[in-house]
């Protein structure tokens, strides 16, 4: 697939394709004792020593809290239809459950306005990962209990925004918050077991499958989603038996681990196999798969990288912090060019994945996340940030959505991660995804040459459209 340099040889979207940016409440919004927020579990795991680069924290992010205004304007100049954002639970229900903060749900509901005055599209998703920290010290993700506080925290939320925001997403990327934050510990809250990972998974799919319905009481007409992180996963050319297994294992634990109970309301093929040497699964009740696949009105995908990955030779070690299930699986190191996150730049496995996740969930799909980091963003003499990278991959990735339409895939919009350059979980501000620059200093905002790029493409959209 060629790479183009030049939004004017872009393939037209259809009619009605949302144009949106993406950004996440703790990565952006700062404040984080304002108006009685309480803290969450990222407040906690930026603040413990060692856990993210050279100690950031999200405690003032782009101050976007302050600063939405500001921010408003710029979406508005670069001519997006829709912003992605998500609702901190903490400023909401700042202990996790009871008490409603009556101050937060206005912070939102101003800036829902605001947008809906500019011509703006609010999508908003519930949950991007700051976990109330009371309810991590009950458990957390680890708890059943957390589909009932998630169910209160969703009523209140869509009950306060639900008559002017009809977009709901419950959970962003459920993989990163369960295998990254349970298993892994490179997410808060930092612990390091397979089954808690397992565990986890299930009871946020059990959460969103409950919140669904209370989203649809709250909000008659609402298009509910959930957005998930799927990867194409590719094992290494003329592949043995034992690297196919890999494969299957890799995807599985991936993709299927929530494209098979939501979708199809049963866990994948073979996974319950895979992990039955680390669990009982006793935590999986009759009943949770119903709830877990109650209908959507789309779905969110979150792709920016596909895998590789092999078998493990008979005497080589297997990975020190292994998947569950994919002890005997290594993964292959990306092919280039690469993006400042080491990710491999793949348009080809964005179509596909896009392809993929249209046919196992037989959903429209919007792009709620693409996007890419690379090195040495900064403000030049003129004033320009010059990203031609970070261009290329743009373009290149809108040229992979359009295949994936011809090829079937029902794609109806496409949000840039991010619109501005914002806390990156674990790498601290170190890692750079806006469209718009930010100087953490002194929190000046610049449209990057991308977002430049970007703007020319909705604008040439849409006079196509008004043709
Ligand atoms: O910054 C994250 C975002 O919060 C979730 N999706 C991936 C992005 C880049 O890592």
């Amino acid at each position: 697939m060629q790479i183009p340099g030049n939004p004017s040889t872009l393939p037209t979207f259809p009619e009605g394709f949302l144009w949106g940016a993406a950004t996440a409440a703790y990565q952006v919004e700062g404040a984080f004792e304002a108006d009685g927020r309480g803290p969450s579990i990222w407040d906690t795991f930026s603040h413990t020593p060692g856990k993210v680069v050279q100690g950031h924290t999200g405690d003032v992010a782009c101050d976007h809290y302050h600063r939405w205004r500001e921010d408003l304007a710029l979406m508005r100049e670069l001519g997006l239809t829709a912003y992605r954002f998500s609702i901190a639970w903490p400023r909401i229900i700042p202990g996790g459950t009871g008490t409603v903060n009556r101050a937060g749900l206005d912070w939102y509901s101003r800036f829902v306005d605001a947008l809906l005055e500019a011509g703006i599209e609010p999508v908003a998703t519930l949950y991007h990962w700051d976990l109330p920290q009371a309810l991590s010290e009950r458990g957390g993700w680890l708890s059943r209990d957390v589909t009932s506080w998630f169910a209160e925290y969703a009523a209140a939320t869509v009950g306060a925004l639900g008559d002017r925001v009809a977009r709901w997403t419950t959970l962003n990327e459920p993989w990163c918050s369960a295998l990254l934050g349970y298993g892994q510990g490179v997410h808060a809250p930092g612990h390091r077991d397979p089954v808690e990972a397992l565990i986890a998974a299930h009871h946020l799919m059990l959460a969103h499958g409950t919140a669904v319905p209370v989203i649809r009481e709250h909000c008659p007409g609402a298009q509910v989603s959930i957005t998930l992180n799927p990867t194409q996963v590719w094992g290494p050319p003329n592949p043995s038996e034992a690297d196919l297994d890999a494969v299957r294992r890799i995807d599985n634990i991936h993709n299927g681990l929530f494209f098979s109970p939501i979708f199809h309301g049963t866990y994948p093929e073979g996974l319950l196999a895979d992990t039955a040497h680390l669990t009982d699964h006793s935590w999986i009740h009759d009943g949770d798969l119903h709830a877990m696949s109650a209908p959507l009105d789309f779905l969110g995908i979150n792709n920016y990288f596909p895998t590789r990955v092999r078998a493990a030779m008979p005497d080589e070690p297997g990975p020190e912090m292994a998947l569950p299930g994919c002890e005997r699986v290594i993964e292959v190191p990306p092919q280039p060019p690469l993006t400042d996150m080491g990710w491999e730049v793949s348009p080809v496995g964005h179509r596909d994945i896009l392809v993929r996740a249209a046919r196992e969930s037989g959903l429209p799909i919007y792009v709620t996340e693409n996007g890419s980091a690379w090195p040495g963003d900064y403000v030049d003499a003129e004033g320009r940030v010059r990203d031609p990278e970070r261009t290329a991959y743009l373009l290149g990735h809108l040229h992979a959505a359009r295949e994936a339409i011809d090829a079937g895939a029902d794609i109806r919009g496409y949000f840039a991660w991010s619109l501005l350059d914002n806390f990156e979980w674990a790498w601290g501000y170190t890692k750079r995804f806006g469209i718009v620059h930010v100087d953490y200093d002194t929190q000046v905002r610049t449209v990057k040459d991308s977002g430049r790029t970007y703007a020319q493409v909705i604008a040439a959209h849409r006079a196509s459209a008004s043709e």
